[in-house]
């Protein structure tokens, strides 16, 4: 079985139930002009994950791996808000540069280009910042038990997710330079959680060493 370099320790998977996870890599969190850059945010601090994580999707494809994506977003009429994110992102719902913000069906909540999902790839969308709530990820994840985590943003969506797929028996390995917070300290502390006290959420990892495995 492939052996990852990872922080804390070495990460053994079964290509056959290990599934990469794409975490919200939509528009309004990475355009230039788009929702996350109009809350003060620096795209470039999620931009830099795209040229790695298109690397290691092309590697993960060619090995004819599983993909899940998933994206952030709500319906049209916000019936999937709870009043209590809606009152704290005000902007949800309201029109952007690119549509409504984090609406579903509209240009700027969908996958950028250079990641977008191929056919028979799942593509889950999720009302909250966690992958597994209000979502059919466990049924589409079927028998696998080990999971390749990227996307943004590191300490919200990527670590509610880790959180509880660790609570749900799921080992995760996070890739470093593939997942990205508009926070540099963040990034780092949020990475530095993951693999303290012997893995407490899982690994960390750099996508070099995980491609080396797979190619
Ligand atoms: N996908 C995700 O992380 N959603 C967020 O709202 N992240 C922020 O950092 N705001």
């Amino acid at each position: 079985m492939p052996t990852v370099a990872a922080d804390p320790g070495p990460f053994t998977f079964d290509p056959a139930t290990t599934a990469l996870l794409v975490i919200d890599m939509q528009r309004d969190f990475l355009l230039p002009g788009g929702f996350g850059e109009s809350l003060g945010n620096d795209v470039a601090q999620l931009r830099r994950t795209i040229e790695p994580l298109a690397a290691l999707l092309a590697a993960w494809r060619a090995a004819g791996l599983r993909v899940i994506h998933t994206r952030e977003g709500h319906v049209p009429d916000l019936s999937d808000c709870p009043p209590a994110k809606l009152r704290r992102g005000s902007m949800i719902g309201q029109p952007g540069r690119f549509g409504k913000i984090l609406i579903r069906g509209e240009y700027g909540h969908d996958i950028i280009d250079e990641l977008r999902p191929l056919d028979g790839e799942t593509v889950i969308d999720k009302p909250g910042k966690g992958a597994f709530y209000a979502t059919d990820l466990s049924d589409a994840l079927k028998d696998a038990t080990s999971l390749v985590v990227t996307g943004v943003t590191t300490e919200v969506c990527v670590h509610t997710t880790i959180r509880e797929a660790n609570d749900r028996g799921y080992e995760c390995l996070v890739l470093a330079d593939c997942v990205g917070s508009y926070f540099p300290e963040f990034q780092r502390v949020g990475l530095q959680m993951i693999a303290a006290q012997g893995g407490i959420f899982g690994w960390v990892a750099e996508s070099s060493a995980l491609i080396k495995e797979i190619t």
